[in-house]
């Protein structure tokens, strides 16, 4: 079995992944969702895992019926177990399908973000974070249409982990989902 994995144009180390299922992927992110100035109180690990398509399609709308399932349901078995890794008492569940919606990875592709009491400080800003690089990079075009100025930045302000990193989280999820 092959250990090299693609998320959109990135490769994905084997060590990244903590789920496998028929057709989903669950990987710890690269450039997690960091503490800022909102009020992150998790005592450890990444606060942003991904659950991907084992296919590589852009789009959720390009998933079929089975994919769709396959990738919600791994998306709560996951929920469940991160929810309760970082204290969490709530979920964001997320999807950007499509560049206008903030995607920056054409893979589709699933966040889940644990969530509790006094993370943010306005709750709603986790958006702005999960979305913030596209964001900034839109402008307005002359027929009043918003497009992105400059492409595939991918959270470029946010710092990469390292490999020990995102293996020694990838291994403690995989472990806690019951995958090893
Ligand atoms: W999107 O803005 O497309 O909804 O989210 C893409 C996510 O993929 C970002 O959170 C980004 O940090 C993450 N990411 C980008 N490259 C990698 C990678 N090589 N491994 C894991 N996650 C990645």
């Amino acid at each position: 079995m092959t250990n090299i994995y693609k998320f959109g144009p990135h490769t994905i180390t084997a060590g990244q992944i903590f789920l496998k299922s028929k057709h989903s992927l669950g990987l710890v992110n690269l450039k997690p969702i960091l503490p800022g100035r909102k009020l992150f109180i998790y005592s450890r690990g990444c606060l942003d895992v991904l659950v991907i398509s084992r296919r590589s399609v852009p789009r959720f709308l390009d998933l079929s019926p089975e994919e769709v399932s396959d990738i919600f349901q791994s998306a709560q078995q996951i929920g469940r177990v991160v929810e309760q890794e970082y204290g969490g008492t709530s979920l964001t569940v997320a999807c950007q399908d499509g560049p206008q919606a903030g995607q920056t990875v054409p893979h589709c592709h699933v966040h889940i973000i644990p969530r509790r009491l006094g993370d943010y400080v306005d709750n709603d800003d986790i958006y702005e974070d999960i979305t913030r690089n596209t964001n900034e990079l839109l402008t307005l075009s002359e027929d009043g249409v918003n497009e992105p100025i400059k492409k595939g930045v991918d959270n470029d302000e946010r710092k990469a982990r390292s490999e020990d990193d995102m293996t020694a989280e990838a291994a403690r999820l995989a472990w806690l989902l019951g995958e090893q």
